[in-house]
């Protein structure tokens, strides 16, 4: 291989790479159809040009000069993150050795990125890229690259249905369904279930409600999808009150955005906008929301994803602030 297909091949395999990393968060984030049919999507197809890239950066590790212990952890992480990625994709939710498949995946792909920054960073003289590397037939290599790809990620989900895997019951952020009233109890990151009275209140914009006083305002029990980052999904029936019952609209509309905190300090911001489809909950399956669930009161968020749904809530205040003035992903 000579030095320029060389050193394409190290810049395809990190271009590709970086965006399936990136992709991944945004898979994260997405929980409406059409947003997460795409970014879900995207990066399968990214993951797949990885391994479609194999080939060549095979022939670049075979004949590396000095090889280094950190290139060898980082090329394991990288199998790491496929390997578990398709664990996600085919064989489902479900725990091995105490993880899920995503907690290894997202496990494997944030320890990788000091290694990879390190790799780069020590190669970056002899591979820096040149203005030949931008050529009308680089870009064809790289769209032939794509496309085989995209026809990778359908053979591979004709593949899955036909051998009756798991993949197929995923919904549009790839999370595989469980029946409700197997509906885990999960924690985002190092929250703790905290021990709370029945009659514990929460606080709407100066208001005060126990789970009994929110019976007035509350809807019939409806279906609300809970689908969590941690690659699961269900469908269980819920029985709340819609923010918008709670708090006038004439308090609204001065207002920018709605923060909903929990007993344990967790908190979202969300658009003031959204009022009448975030709720109050107190039921679950026709059952006082259990406090592995977030009871007595929990926020709904349907159509967002689980790290949304906040538990446990103490409290839910207009504010000034943009609700985008937050972090993605709350760190607790
Ligand atoms: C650079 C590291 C990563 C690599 C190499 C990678 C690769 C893959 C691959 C190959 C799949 C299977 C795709 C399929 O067959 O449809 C997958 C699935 C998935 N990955 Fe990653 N990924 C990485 C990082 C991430 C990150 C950082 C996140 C989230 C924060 C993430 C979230 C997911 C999710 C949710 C799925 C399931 C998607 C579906 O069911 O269609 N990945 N990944
Ligand atoms: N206070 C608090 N609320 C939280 C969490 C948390 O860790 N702390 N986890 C979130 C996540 S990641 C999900 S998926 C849902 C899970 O709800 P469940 O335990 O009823 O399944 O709650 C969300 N609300
Ligand atoms: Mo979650």
């Amino acid at each position: 291989m000579d030095r320029g297909r060389r050193r394409r091949t190290n810049l395809a395999m990190l271009t590709v790479l970086t965006a399936t990393f990136a992709s991944g968060w945004f898979a994260f984030a997405a929980g409406s159809p059409v947003p997460a049919a795409i970014t879900s999507i995207t990066h399968g197809v990214l993951g797949l040009g990885l391994i479609a890239l194999i080939p060549w950066k095979s022939v670049v590790i075979r004949t590396a000069r000095p090889k280094h212990l950190g290139s060898f952890l980082l090329l394991s992480l990288v199998a790491i993150a496929l390997l578990s990625g398709f664990v996600q994709v085919f064989l489902g939710y479900g725990m091995f050795a105490g993880l899920t498949p995503i907690q290894v995946h997202v496990g494997a792909a944030l320890v990788l990125v000091p290694f990879l920054v390190v790799h780069v960073l020590s190669n970056r003289l002899r591979q820096a890229p040149r203005r030949e590397d931008f050529s009308r037939r680089t870009l064809l290599r790289a769209g032939g690259l794509l496309a085989a790809s995209g026809v990778g990620y359908v053979v591979a989900e004709g593949a899955g249905r036909l051998a009756g895997s798991r993949s197929a019951d995923r919904r549009e952020t790839g999370s595989h369904e469980v029946p409700a009233e197997e509906m885990p109890q999960t924690i985002w990151l190092t929250d703790e279930v905290p021990d709370l009275d029945r009659d514990t209140r929460v606080d709407v914009d100066g208001r005060s409600y126990t789970a009994v006083d929110l019976r007035t305002a509350a809807s019939d029990p409806f279906v609300a999808t809970l689908d969590c980052t941690n690659g699961w999904y269900a469908r269980p029936s819920w029985r709340g009150a819609a923010l918008a019952d709670l708090i006038a609209a004439e308090r609204r509309s001065t207002a920018r955005s709605i923060v909903v905190t929990s007993v344990t300090g967790y908190t979202r911001a969300f658009p003031v906008g959204d009022a009448a489809n975030l709720w109050l909950a107190f039921e679950l399956e026709g059952a006082p929301l259990p406090a592995g669930h977030g009871g007595p009161i929990r926020l709904l968020a349907p159509g967002r994803r689980g790290f949304w749904w906040v538990k446990w809530v103490a409290s839910v205040e207009l504010s000034d602030t943009p609700w985008w003035l937050q972090l993605p992903f709350p760190p607790q």
